[in-house]
C-alpha cells in the first residue's frame, strides 16, 4: 500500500521569496510545492500540501491529517517557538512528525533555539533552505517502510 503524507506550513511561509531572501531562500512556496509534488511522484506516495497563518487551522490540519495520512512534515514557522497547542496536537495525532525549518534555528535568535514540537516529532531538520523539503519527504517515507 503507498504512504500518504501531508507537509503542513505555518505562518508568513506564505511570503516566501518575496523578502529576507538571505535567511529564507529565494524559492516560493508554490516552488517547494511543485518540487515536493514532482518528488511525491517519482516516490510513488501521495501528498498534501497546505499553509495556514492561523494556529487552530493549523490544528485542526493535524487532527485531520489521522486517519487520511501516514505522517506529517511539519514546518510551523513561528509557532515551533510558542505552540503547546500543536504540540498537543501532534502529539493526539499519534502520526510521525518531522520537524523542519529553512533556516537552521539554532543559529540565529535565542527565542528560536527552543522548539514546543521538537519532544513530539521523529526527528527535525532545519538549515538547508527549500531543500529541507525533500530531504525531509526521504526520511518520512524510510521511517515509514520501516514501520511496516
Ligand atoms: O526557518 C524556518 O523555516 C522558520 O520556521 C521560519 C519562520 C521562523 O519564525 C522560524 O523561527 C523558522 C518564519 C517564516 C517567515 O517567512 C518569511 C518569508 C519571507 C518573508 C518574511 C517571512
Amino acid at each position: 500500500m503507498s504512504h500518504s503524507i501531508l507537509i503542513l506550513n505555518g505562518p508568513n511561509l506564505n511570503l516566501l521569496g518575496t523578502r529576507q531572501p538571505e535567511v529564507y531562500g529565494t524559492a516560493t512556496l508554490k516552488d517547494i510545492e511543485a518540487t515536493c509534488a514532482d518528488k511525491a511522484a517519482a516516490m510513488g506516495v501521495a501528498l498534501s500540501f497546505a499553509q495556514s497563518n492561523h494556529e487552530g487551522v493549523l490544528v485542526d490540519a493535524l487532527h485531520d491529517a489521522k486517519g487520511k495520512h501516514n505522517g506529517v512534515i511539519l514546518n510551523a514557522g513561528a509557532y515551533t517557538h510558542t505552540s503547546i497547542a500543536l504540540r498537543d496536537a501532534i502529539s493526539a495525532t499519534e502520526l510521525p512528525v518531522i520537524e523542519l525549518h529553512l533556516s537552521n534555528i539554532h543559529a540565529r535568535e535565542e527565542f528560536r533555539h527552543h522548539s514546543h514540537i521538537a519532544a513530539v516529532a521523529i526527528g527535525q531538520i532545519c538549515g538547508f533552505g527549500a531543500q529541507g523539503y525533500p530531504l525531509a519527504m526521504d526520511a518520512l517515507i524510510t521511517h515509514l517502510g520501516e514501520d511496516k
